[in-house]
């Protein structure tokens, strides 16, 4: 078999990435083409994304990929959930929100009035995030004169095609895709006031979307497919967990920790709705049935608001080295505490939660957070153990997390499960895979692409003490 190679394009709320994916030979790689960071911008109107830069480093990325490798057949994205751009007639009419932006609390209010969240949950399965792109749709004032409105991956994908669809994982976030139908809830739409001819139509990971524009084939250097793949970077993510068994949990670990099962159908019970359990659509029409944990954001706050008050960088490495020194007990404080979620002075608000418990020492300070996340961790694990009816074995914790062993070994001592650390670039993974398997590159079935990953990327193991 030879190799073959495709270009995937994952973009997290705090960074960028433009990866080349390799696949064949018994191997898949991934090689690093571009890096760049992302974040809220604070704009006149509330917090947004820098699109335009996003998108730039998109392009340039993939024009540095197709010179590194001519093999690459095709090109994937994926990004964080729920976020859009409005459009009318192919222009885009304003810069997309931020989710952290304040502006949805509105819409939450408003949405509720009308469709409670006890009926909301029966329709779309969600669990409540203030962000959900129903509460911004519903306060959304442009939205009254744009003919689509697309989510990120949807977005750039349509400036490299011309083509607007909605791919179906990421749809499911938006609240308005019915959790048993998987198609948008029109009925819902419309009581919402939310006019369903933004509503593009539907394409499922694999799909070929579009070819690039001819103006991209001359900068991007190739005449390209662009493909659906798990658009929202968490099913990407679970798409390349090497799950070995329905017994074994995820934790998909960046600026969240997206912690739960894998499940074929849903769970809609009152119980479930009053964990805040969510039941996202993954690839081959699996269930994320999972809980959002506010995860590294904690600490990439922290550590953002340390280096303004230092003028200096801190290395995090370093932090974390120190952090795990600490000896005896760090106060932990509930991760998911709704003060968290904003950016801003991220310690300030972590020791008001803590008062006098507060730790004075940088080291101590990072090693309570650490713990705190590991310890909403192991709630949600066993949340999800006890909502599905299943005995878990063992949690696959992917992403960024998966390089911080402290937050690995304390999951594993707080759930008194073993972590199998890796794959680090799981969201990529799975773009790539998902991809490769349009190509014919790839095995059939989810099992087999995670046997290809399992066989790749050894986990790292975490055993509880
Ligand atoms: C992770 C993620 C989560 C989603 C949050 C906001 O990057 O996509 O799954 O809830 O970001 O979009």
């Amino acid at each position: 078999m030879s190799v073959r190679a495709v270009a995937a394009v994952d973009l997290g709320a705090t960074s960028g990435r433009v990866m080349i994916g390799r696949i064949g030979d018994g191997k898949l790689d991934l090689e690093l083409v571009s890096r760049f960071p992302n974040g809220p911008v604070e704009r006149a109107d509330g917090l947004h994304w820098d699109f335009g830069a996003l998108y730039e480093h998109v392009v340039a990325g993939l024009t540095e990929a197709v010179r590194r490798e001519p093999r690459i057949e095709s090109i994937g994205m994926d990004s964080w959930a729920v976020d859009y751009g409005v459009l009318k007639d192919g222009e885009l009419l304003a810069e997309p929100f931020h989710y952290r932006d304040e502006r949805s609390a509105r819409g939450v209010d408003e949405v509720h009035a009308i469709a409670p969240f006890s009926e909301l949950y029966q329709r779309n399965g969600l669990q409540f995030l203030p962000f959900n792109t129903l509460y911004q749709y519903r306060v959304d004032e442009r939205l009254a004169e744009a003919d689509t409105a697309l989510l990120i991956p949807d977005l750039i994908a349509f400036l490299l095609t011309g083509v607007a669809v909605a791919e179906r994982t990421n749809a499911s976030t938006t609240g308005l895709l019915g959790v048993e139908s998987g198609d948008w809830d029109d009925e819902l739409a419309d009581r919402l006031s939310i006019p369903s001819r933004i509503l593009p139509p539907l394409v499922d990971p694999g799909t070929t979307i579009g070819r690039l524009r001819p103006e991209l084939v001359a900068t991007i250097g190739k005449e390209l497919p662009v493909l659906a793949v798990g658009s929202h970077d968490t099913a990407s993510a679970v798409v390349a967990a090497p799950l070995s068994s329905p017994r074994s949990a995820y934790i998909s670990c960046g600026t969240w920790g997206l912690v739960g099962v894998e499940l074929a159908q849903p769970v809609l019970t009152d119980a479930a709705r009053t964990a805040n359990f969510t039941h996202e659509l993954g690839v081959d029409g699996r269930y994320r049935f999972l809980h959002n944990v506010t995860g590294l954001w904690l600490l990439s706050e922290t550590v953002r608001a340390w280096e303004a008050e230092d003028g200096a960088r801190i290395d995090l490495p370093e932090l974390l080295a120190a952090a795990s020194e600490v000896t005896g007990e760090v106060p932990v404080f509930d991760a998911n505490d709704s003060s968290l979620s904003a950016p801003g002075d991220m310690p300030g608000r972590i020791a008001a939660l803590l008062g006098d418990r507060a730790p004075s020492s940088r080291p101590a300070f990072a090693r309570s957070i650490v713990e705190s996340i590991a310890a909403a961790f192991a709630d949600a694990v066993q949340t999800a153990a006890d909502l599905s009816g299943r005995e878990l074995d063992s949690i696959h914790l992917v992403g960024g997390g998966s390089l911080n062993r402290l937050l690995c070994q304390a999951t594993a001592d707080r759930t008194g499960l073993p972590v199998l650390a890796g794959p680090v670039e799981a969201t990529a993974l799975g773009n790539v895979l998902v991809q490769a398997r349009a190509l014919g590159a790839a095995p059939a079935t989810l099992e087999e692409l995670r046997a290809v990953v399992a066989a790749t990327h050894a986990p790292t193991r975490f055993d509880p003490r």
